[in-house]
């Protein structure tokens, strides 16, 4: 498929998706949707692809859903399509995910980074959910992600202000892991995606999952699944391989069996 919002590369055991609507500071409009789970759907389909990367400009991750795109549309209409539904899509990728975030990632380009499973964030990256200032709110997961992530007072305080947060304050309230500097940005995320698919990549889906569920359960479900999880890892080829090259003293080969 030929892509017209984004650019689409491997690196290595890396699938890197960069939104690229720079005119329109990468905001998500339904061909950005279309296109990015194309791309992510021939990364998920692709034995080397062991991570994603999704990364935008050193200006803009992305300023939110497409706010021309959808001005004009009707009650009837945004139910009728299920308006941004299809990003729930995205989140059903079960390969590791990072969102590389430089400059903006406001609206339903927080969201989208908050739908990857972490941050990595560029020391310039101004984080926000200011649908308040258009007279609506969060529609693809800020008013629920960013509650469950950064707690309900920050979440509150974003969502019903409609402020801008920057990296060090993303960092310290848990929403992003690391901060680098902006020009190294994409070469880190790639860094850590590179050895993240250098694992196996069972184990590493399987321990994706288990994380997730944490988001979704009671701590006894969720420590009950995990031990299941975890009892399955012994069918594994890899987990085999891991354990005897410790012992070995020796860098594992994985095969993802
Ligand atoms: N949508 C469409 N176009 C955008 C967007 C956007 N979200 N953000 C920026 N652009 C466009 C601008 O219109 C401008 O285009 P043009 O040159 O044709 O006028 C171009 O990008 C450059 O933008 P600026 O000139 O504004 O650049 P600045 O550097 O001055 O400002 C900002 C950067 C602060 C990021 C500013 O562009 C801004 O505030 N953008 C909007 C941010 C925003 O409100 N995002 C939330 C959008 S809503 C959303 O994501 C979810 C909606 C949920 C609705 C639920 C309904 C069911």
């Amino acid at each position: 498929m030929a892509y017209e919002t984004i650019l689409v590369e491997t690196r290595g055991k890396v699938g890197l998706i960069t939104l690229n609507r720079p005119k329109a500071l990468n905001a998500l409009n339904s061909q950005v949707l279309k296109e990015l789970l194309a791309a992510t759907r021939a990364f998920e389909a692709d034995d080397g692809i062991g991570c994603l990367v999704v990364t935008g400009s050193e200006k803009a991750f992305a300023a939110g859903a497409d706010i021309k795109e959808m001005q004009a549309k009707s009650y009837v209409e945004a139910y009728l399509e299920d308006f941004f539904a299809g990003w729930e899509d995205f989140t059903r990728c079960r390969k590791p995910m990072i969102a590389a975030v430089a400059g903006y990632a406001l609206g339903g380009g927080c969201e989208l980074a908050m739908m990857c499973d972490f941050i990595i964030a560029a020391d310039n990256a101004k984080f926000g959910q200011p649908e308040i200032t258009l007279g609506v709110m969060p529609g693809m997961g800020g008013s629920q992600r960013l509650t469950r992530f950064v707690g309900k007072a920050k979440a509150m305080d974003l969502v019903l202000t409609g402020r801008m947060m920057d990296a060090a304050e993303a960092e310290r309230c848990g929403l992003v892991s690391r901060i680098v500097a902006p020009e190294v940005l994409v070469e880190e995320a790639l860094k850590a995606a590179q050895k993240i698919a250098d694992f196996s990549l069972p184990a590493a889906m399987m321990a994706k999952e288990a994380v997730n569920r944490a988001y979704e359960t009671t701590l006894a479900e969720g420590l009950r699944f995990e031990r299941r999880l975890f009892h399955s890892m012994f069918a594994l080829e890899d987990q085999k391989e891991g354990m005897a090259a410790f012992a070995e003293k020796r860098k594992p080969n994985f095969v993802n069996r």
